[in-house]
């Protein structure tokens, strides 16, 4: 479609632009300068005077599809009678609050303004499940991150010191599952769970294998860049949700310092904006669960500040916040023994799954409670993370949904961002420990509008290598864009209510230069892309490690032929190619 944007305050932080006044143009699906005089006769034309326009929204982080986000829905029917909607001419049926259907996913994430999400964890052998998923989740461009952190083949590589085998595999399995980047969760500690055992230091060899968490970021982040993968590693270190993990975690962003970024953007568009590159060499996800001080749950404190000290010290960290937004949630992870760590607490009824030569994972409904002393500083805490980083390029906002809560609640979290007020007003609900043990209450920083921009749109879109069509309003970028009924020159921050119904529903979310949702209204289902990484790799190296995962194929319950996701599970499959070193 042809749409002219006219008058509205827009946010586009990798252009650097910071609420101007500007038209936007999109003619077949992509920015344009301008539009002639013949594209004006069939032109749909946006008022957006008064409101502030965005990039459409990027979430870099989210469980939304496959094999674990299914079991969520399997195992709580009582997330599904407590919230459905009914099918329109246009839309589908849909259930669930924090495991929604495919359907209701794409519609929500769509109605907040949302065009792109990538579902953070892909098992290698559940692709074929994620991408099914995938395909049918509407409205949004979609990928997937591969886990490998605790891979048998990649462990038996690295310990014979084959790193150009090791190189061909991750190409191979990128290929073949169809998916964009490598997760990391745990390394070591999964494979270790296998034995009812995990991983406590980073210098630990785990059985077998005799591998550590230390060698596998090491090597991870270095292949991912020999490779030149769009995205840095993407790291759930170890020890989540243990009192005193953040000097773990803090030790493990250590690793790939030296590491050096090789994104395969050469792209001459990325190269002229001062923000549009990723320079960093591990993206650090959910901080918040990774970012727990004291050494019990009595004197249990917020560690935020040990590691957003090193992130804004150091500039080859990016990493997600993982907010607690308070109620329900669904707890799941690639991470096997730290479900089972919270079953143990909590006795709630819960999943776990070995997936045979690769990973692990849980899932556990969860409630956070403003009534709990560690619920309550889990919320501080997930807001230190983004008001103690300085610089807005280094974190993204998520609610790692729906492990701190789904991503329905991003309006609420943003209002806490922007307005000190509606933060004072929640510990006046709280445990008093959200006050006592973290640093929230003397933190005084209001968001802006931009710094919203850049951590909802603009530095996902960046970190995962994709700043040349996502999270940018560019010329030759996506025609995806987000219209928000709120008024830059009139917002009052201490109305924070207002600004979560601004972002709650979008006026307008355009995808691909076409209206699809309307205040809260599905308009349109539009055409969408899944985005995968296509390495090329040196052939002979592909044959024997070929040779190799062939043999080593017997330990696993499916056969190598049937291993592969074919294209045809793909909606419009989009392969980024690049060339490894
Ligand atoms: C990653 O995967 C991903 O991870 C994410 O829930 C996830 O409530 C998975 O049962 C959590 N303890 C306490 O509440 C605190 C201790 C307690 C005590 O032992 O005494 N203290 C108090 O109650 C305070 C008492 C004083 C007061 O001030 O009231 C437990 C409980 C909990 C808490 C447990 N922990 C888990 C958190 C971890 C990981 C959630 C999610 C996690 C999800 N994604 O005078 C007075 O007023 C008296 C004061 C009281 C006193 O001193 O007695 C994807 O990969
Ligand atoms: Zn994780
Ligand atoms: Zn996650």
């Amino acid at each position: 479609g042809t749409i002219a944007i006219k008058n509205g305050y827009v946010y586009d932080p990798l252009n650097e632009i910071d609420g101007e006044i500007m038209d936007i143009f999109i003619k077949d699906g992509k920015v344009v300068t301008q539009l002639s005089s013949a594209d004006m006769k069939d032109v749909k034309e946006i008022d957006a005077k008064g409101k502030t326009v965005m990039p459409g929204g990027v979430d870099s982080h989210s469980h939304v599809a496959g094999a674990k986000v299914n079991t969520g829905r399997m195992m709580r029917p009582e997330d599904h009678y407590k919230h459905y909607q009914k099918r329109t001419p246009l839309t589908h049926s849909g259930t669930g609050y924090t495991v929604p259907s495919v359907y209701l996913g794409g519609y929500e994430y769509s109605k907040m303004g949302y065009t792109t999400v990538f579902e953070a964890a892909v098992p290698p052998m559940e692709a074929r499940h994620t991408h099914e998923e995938m395909r049918s989740t509407p409205m949004l461009d979609m990928g997937g991150y591969l886990v490998l952190g605790n891979n048998w083949f990649l462990m038996r590589y690295l310990k014979e010191g084959d790193v150009d085998k090791a190189a061909a595999y991750i190409s191979w399995m990128m290929k073949t599952h169809k998916t964009y980047g490598i997760k990391c969760v745990n390394p070591g500690g999964v494979e270790n769970w296998g034995w009812g055992e995990n991983v406590g230091a980073l210098d630990q060899a785990n059985i077998h294998f005799e591998v550590t968490p230390e060698d596998m970021i090491k090597s991870l982040s270095e292949l991912n860049e020999k490779l030149g993968i769009p995205m840095p590693v993407h790291l759930h270190a170890n020890n989540l949700g243990h009192p005193g993990c953040w000097e773990i975690t803090r030790d493990s962003l250590k690793i790939p310092k030296s590491v050096k970024a090789k994104p395969n953007t050469d792209v001459e568009w990325a190269e002229t904006k001062r923000n549009a590159k990723r320079h960093e060499s591990v993206y650090l996800t959910h901080c918040q669960f990774n970012a727990f001080g004291g050494t019990s749950w009595r004197d249990f404190e917020s560690g935020v500040k040990g590691i957003t000290d090193y992130v804004n010290s150091n500039d080859h960290v990016v990493m997600d916040s993982g907010c607690v937004p308070f109620g329900d949630a669904t707890v799941m992870t690639g991470d096997g023994p730290a479900i089972h760590d919270l079953y143990v607490l909590t006795g709630h009824k819960w999943s776990n799954t070995d997936v045979e030569c690769e990973c692990g994972s849980g899932v556990l409904p969860f409630e956070y409670l403003k009534s709990n002393p560690i619920h309550s500083s889990q919320w501080a805490m997930g807001l230190e993370v983004l008001l103690y980083v300085k610089d807005a390029w280094k974190s993204i906002m998520t609610t790692d949904s729906p492990n701190g809560g789904p991503f329905t609640k991003y309006p609420q979290v943003i209002a806490w961002l922007m307005s000190n007020k509606a933060r004072e007003d929640t510990f006046a609900e709280c445990h008093k420990w959200a006050q006592d043990r973290t640093g929230l209450g003397g933190e005084t920083r209001e968001m802006t509008l931009n710094e919203i921009a850049i951590l909802t749109r603009a530095n996902p879109a960046r970190t995962i290598g994709m700043s040349y069509r996502k999270g940018t309003l560019g010329v030759g970028a996506d025609g995806d864009v987000a219209i928000y009924n709120i008024d830059p020159k009139k917002l009052e921050v201490n109305d924070y209510e207002s600004i979560i119904r601004g972002f709650e529903n979008a006026a307008y979310t355009i995808k691909a230069g076409e209206v699809v949702s309307q205040m809260g209204e599905i308009v349109a289902i539009p055409e969408k892309n899944t985005f995968y990484t296509d390495i090329a790799v040196d052939a002979d190296d592909e044959k024997s490690m070929l040779a190799d995962v062939k043999k080593w194929f017997k330990y696993y319950t499916i056969g190598f032929d049937r291993y592969p996701t074919p294209e045809k599970y793909l909606a419009n499959p989009t392969p980024i190619q690049v060339n490894a070193e």
